[in-house]
């Protein structure tokens, strides 16, 4: 097992669209492992590929509830709206406020390449459009309406 290091703001991978991934092999296995035991590391509740340098369509979830692995993850159903801080581990010490869905279903494969969907709600939904928003290179504070301080975070909590 192996941590990665976490790429931060400045950096253009964090900018860059990710490719899909076409191949589910040894590499994507160790890749996975890798990001997983990284967010483990960094007490995140996501991580996406391109933060670890990777410009493919790769993210693992664990908002406490189990892990979950997405790749190439498109979110295809969305409804309603929740309004909350976020962080990043690319982008550290900041923090914002950011509308995201109340509920979504998303579509992605398996480390195998086996397609599913996956439907999330609350805090689970805001970490998927946080790291597939990763995959576009996109990060919160281009969402964020309004930047908090670090205690300010705690309120929204
Ligand atoms: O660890 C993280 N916490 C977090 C808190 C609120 C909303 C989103 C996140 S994701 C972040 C980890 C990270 O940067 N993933 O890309
Ligand atoms: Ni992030």
């Amino acid at each position: 097992m192996a941590t990665r290091r976490i790429v931060e703001i400045g950096d253009d991978k964090l900018r860059k669209h990710a490719k899909p991934v076409e191949k589910f092999d040894r590499r994507l296995q160790t890749l996975l492992r890798d990001m997983a035991e990284t967010m483990y590391k960094a007490e995140g509740v996501g991580l996406a590929a391109p933060q670890v340098g990777i410009l493919r369509r790769a993210v693992v979830i664990d908002v406490g509830e189990g892990r979950h692995e997405l790749v190439n993850p498109e979110i295809v159903e969305q409804e309603g709206d929740q309004y909350g801080g976020e962080g990043c581990l690319s982008v550290p010490g900041q923090y914002g406020m950011v509308h995201r869905p109340q509920k979504l279903r998303v579509r992605a494969q398996d480390r195998y390449g086996k397609p599913f969907e996956l439907e999330a709600e609350g805090y689970l939904a805001v970490a998927v459009c946080h790291e597939t928003d990763h995959l576009d290179g996109v990060l919160f504070i281009d969402k964020a309406d309004r930047m908090l301080d670090p205690e300010e975070l705690e309120e929204t909590e």
